[in-house]
C-alpha cells in the first residue's frame, strides 16, 4: 500500500472511533456493535478514488509543498466524508436497483438480519457527515461553504437517482424514450457532481479558494464524470463481475444505460423489436439475448472509440486551462480513470 493510502486509511479509524463515542447519543453495546459493523461493511472497502483525490488534489494545489500532519488529516477527513456519502448512496442504490453484490460481497441489505434496516443505516451514514464536519471544521472560515457544498451535491445526486429510477418505471417500458441527451442528464446528476466535482471542490476550499472562481474547472469535471459513468454502464454489461466486484443489473432493470442508447442508434427495425422484447426482463435467457445483440452490433468497439475520443477531448480542455496546478489536478484525475477495468 502506498504511504498516502495507508495514512489515509488511518484517518478512517480515527473518524470511526469518534463517531462510535459520539456523546450526543447514549450508546449501548448492541448499538455500538451494529454501527461499527455497518461502517466496516460499507465505508472503507472500495477503491477510495474519490477520497484519495481530495488529498492528491490538495497536494497539487499547494504545488508540492510538504503537507503538515494537520493539513493531511483535514484533507483526508474531507476525503472520508465523500466516501461516507458514497456508502450512503450505494446502500440505498443497491436496494432500489435490486442488486446482488457490491465490492465483492453481498449488498448490505442482502446480509441476514439486515434487510430493510439498511434504509435506516443509509440515513445514519448520511447523518455522520455533518457530525464529522462539525467536529473538525467548525472553526474554519470555509465551514459554511463546505456544508453548503455537501448539501448541494447531495441534492444533485438524489435528483439524478430520481430521474434514473423514474425512466425505468414498470408499465412504461418504452425504449423509444431513451436517447443520449436523457442519458447525459441522468449521469451528470447521479454521478458527476459527487464523484468528480466534490473531491476537487473540497480541495479548493481547504486551499483557501472560492468555488465561484472555478466554474471552468467544474465544467471539465462534469464532463469527466459523464465519461466515468459511461464506463460504469459499459462495465455493468461487459465487465468481469469477479473483477468489478458487482454483478450487473442494468439490462434486467431496464436502465437508460449508455450501452442500450448506443445499441438503439445502431439497430435496424428488426433488431430494435428483438431488443424491446428482451430488455428489462428479469430472466437470464433474455439478458443473454440482449448481450448477444450487443456483440453483433460491436458495442465493444463503439465503446473503445468513445473512450479514446473522450480522453482526447478532456485532455484538450484541460490543457486550455490557464493554471498549471489546476491542470495537474485534472490530469491526475483523468489518468486514474482512463481505460479503467473496475
Ligand atoms: C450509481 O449508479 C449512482 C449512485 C449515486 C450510487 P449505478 O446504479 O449505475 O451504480 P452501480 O453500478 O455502482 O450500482
Ligand atoms: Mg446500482
Ligand atoms: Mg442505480
Ligand atoms: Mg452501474
Amino acid at each position: 500500500m502506498s504511504d498516502t493510502r495507508s495514512k489515509f486509511v488511518e484517518v478512517y479509524s480515527v473518524l470511526k472511533s469518534e463517531l462510535l463515542n459520539d456523546s450526543a447519543y447514549e450508546w449501548t453495546d448492541d448499538s455500538r456493535q451494529w454501527v461499527e459493523r455497518m461502517l466496516e461493511y460499507n465505508v472503507p472497502g472500495g477503491k477510495l478514488n474519490r477520497g484519495l483525490s481530495v488529498v492528491d488534489s490538495y497536494k497539487l494545489l499547494v504545488e508540492g509543498k510538504e503537507l503538515t500532519n494537520d493539513e493531511f488529516f483535514l484533507a483526508s477527513t474531507l476525503g472520508w466524508c465523500i466516501e461516507w456519502l458514497q456508502a450512503y448512496f450505494l446502500v440505498l442504490d443497491d436496494i432500489m436497483d435490486n442488486s446482488h453484490t457490491r465490492r465483492g460481497q453481498p449488498c448490505w441489505f442482502r446480509v441476514p438480519k439486515v434487510g430493510l434496516i439498511a434504509v435506516n443505516d443509509g440515513i445514519l451514514l448520511r447523518n455522520h457527515i455533518p457530525r464529522i464536519l462539525r467536529k473538525h471544521f467548525r472553526e474554519k472560515r470555509y465551514y459554511v461553504d463546505l456544508l453548503d457544498l455537501f448539501n448541494e451535491v447531495e441534492f444533485q445526486t438524489a435528483s439524478g437517482q430520481m430521474i434514473d429510477l423514474i425512466t425505468t418505471l414498470e408499465g412504461e417500458k418504452d425504449l423509444s424514450k431513451y436517447s443520449l441527451p436523457i442519458h447525459r442528464r441522468i449521469v451528470q446528476y447521479k454521478t458527476a457532481y459527487y464523484s468528480f466535482y466534490l473531491p476537487v471542490a473540497c480541495a479548493l476550499l481547504v486551499a483557501g479558494e472560492k468555488l465561484d472562481d472555478h466554474v471552468d474547472v467544474k465544467n471539465i469535471l462534469i464532463d469527466m464524470g459523464i465519461y466515468f459513468q459511461v464506463q460504469d454502464d459499459y462495465l455493468d454489461c461487459f465487465g468481469e463481475p469477479g473483477f468489478i466486484g458487482k454483478i450487473g443489473t442494468d439490462i434486467e432493470d431496464f436502465k437508460c444505460s449508455w450501452v442500450v442508447v448506443k445499441a438503439l442508434e445502431l439497430c435496424n427495425d428488426e433488431q430494435k423489436k428483438f431488443l424491446s422484447e428482451n430488455y428489462g426482463k428479469d430472466d437470464p435467457a433474455c439478458v443473454a439475448k440482449v448481450k448477444e445483440l450487443y456483440k453483433e452490433l460491436n458495442l465493444q468497439g463503439v465503446f473503445s472509440d468513445y473512450e479514446s475520443q473522450s480522453y482526447e477531448k478532456l485532455n484538450k480542455s484541460i490543457e486550455a486551462h490557464p493554471s498549471k496546478s489546476i491542470q495537474a489536478v485534472l490530469k491526475s484525475f483523468l489518468g486514474k480513470i482512463y481505460k479503467r477495468q473496475k
